[in-house]
């Protein structure tokens, strides 16, 4: 038999998410399958690839006999469970925070540092955060052949990367202004929610998120930044292989379910024409562009939920930047932006 994976946080929206992608490939290189989860989910059934698994409780007895552990979790339990896997014999693929700026974790996204996967003195690879990965397809087939330099971004990101407890607010919100003349007067979309006993303190998203955009992802750091912001600095920078890289970001959640999309400012060592991108992300078999202003073509993230690829669109010159190009893509925070990759990341491992 091949070797046995664990989904550790297996009920979580991103663990749903990965049992999906192992149903919908059609071979999968696994033995056994070993669905893992907090003592409230354990004993739970799920179906994979047609086999009823039942969800067992984390400890470190689960990890016994695992090659292979993908962690969904938050960031403390990953920081204290995944050490515990690797000394039970496992290789840990986190997708959390908790290791990624580590020196001795690489961060990995297969399509552009795949190679790293074999440098893991603490026998965790970490997994990047969803806004950085739903760009980086698209930049490091840019940046291979162009020399990136700079990189300016503005987030548009999807409720679900606050988990199910984000989707079920912004479902809640929608509900509660549907059919509401709401949107007119300030504070008039918060009142409506308090009158559906939506209450403010009780959201992940700092203010209404219905008709609504919120310019604050993540927690609060210094200088006025968000872990956010900061996390898309560094990881493009650790993952991209270029530690000078000058980046700025500003994120923001915005009433989409899944599905972050980024408006990226990405200046090169020399210039780069439209055609020339252009072909570089029809030859990468992860991007999808979809790129025709003549007809008006362009991604949005409500036509890609649900789908593997990055979707690449409004590629266009900058008109006063030099040796600058403006973007806009989309990506699945769920599934690239989180299972898939680190799924593709385990894939790898065995490949090797
Ligand atoms: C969000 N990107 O959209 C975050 C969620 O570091 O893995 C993922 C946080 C992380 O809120």
């Amino acid at each position: 038999p091949g070797p046995t994976v664990a989904i550790v946080g297996a009920t979580g929206a991103v663990g749903s998410v990965m049992i999906d992608i192992l149903n919908s490939r059609e071979n999968v290189p696994w033995g056994e399958i070993r669905l893992i989860a907090s003592a409230r989910s354990a004993g739970k059934k799920i179906t994979v690839r047609g086999v009823e698994h039942t969800v067992v409780e984390l400890s470190p007895e689960a990890f016994d006999g695992v090659d292979i552990a993908m962690f969904d979790v938050p960031d403390e339990l990953s920081a204290q469970w995944a050490p515990v896997a690797v000394e039970r014999g496992a290789i840990a693929v986190d997708n959390s925070g908790a290791f990624r700026m580590d020196p001795e974790v690489p961060l990995v996204v297969p399509e552009v540092n795949a190679d790293r996967v074999h440098e893991r003195p603490k026998g965790i690879i970490a997994n990047p955060n969803c806004t950085t990965l739903s760009m980086m397809t698209a930049l490091g087939a840019l940046h291979r052949e162009f020399g990136l330099r700079e990189l300016v971004v503005s987030s548009y990101q999807a409720a679900s990367g606050s988990g199910q407890e984000g989707i079920d607010r912004l479902q809640e919100e929608i509900a509660a202004v549907a059919g509401k003349q709401v949107g007119e007067r300030a504070g008039d979309v918060a009142e409506a929610l308090a009158a559906a006993g939506l209450l403010a303190e009780q959201t992940p998203f700092k203010a209404p998120l219905a008709m609504n955009v919120v310019p604050w992802c993540g927690s609060r750091k210094d200088d006025g930044w968000t872990s956010e912001e900061l996390k898309v600095r560094n990881e493009s920078r650790k993952i991209l292989g270029i530690p000078e890289l000058k980046v700025s970001a500003t994120c923001v959640r915005v009433p989409v379910v899944t599905t972050h999309s980024l408006a990226v400012h990405a200046v090169f060592e020399r210039e780069i024409s439209v055609e020339q991108a252009h072909r570089l992300f029809e030859a990468a078999p992860s991007i999808v562009l979809q790129d025709d202003p003549a007809g008006e073509v362009f991604p949005t993230p409500a036509g890609v939920v649900g789908a593997d690829p990055t979707y690449v669109g409004r590629v266009r010159q900058a008109l006063d930047f030099p040796n600058t190009l403006e973007f806009f893509v989309c990506g699945d925070n769920l599934r690239k932006g989180a299972a898939l990759n680190t799924y593709e990341i385990a894939e790898t491992l065995v490949q090797d």
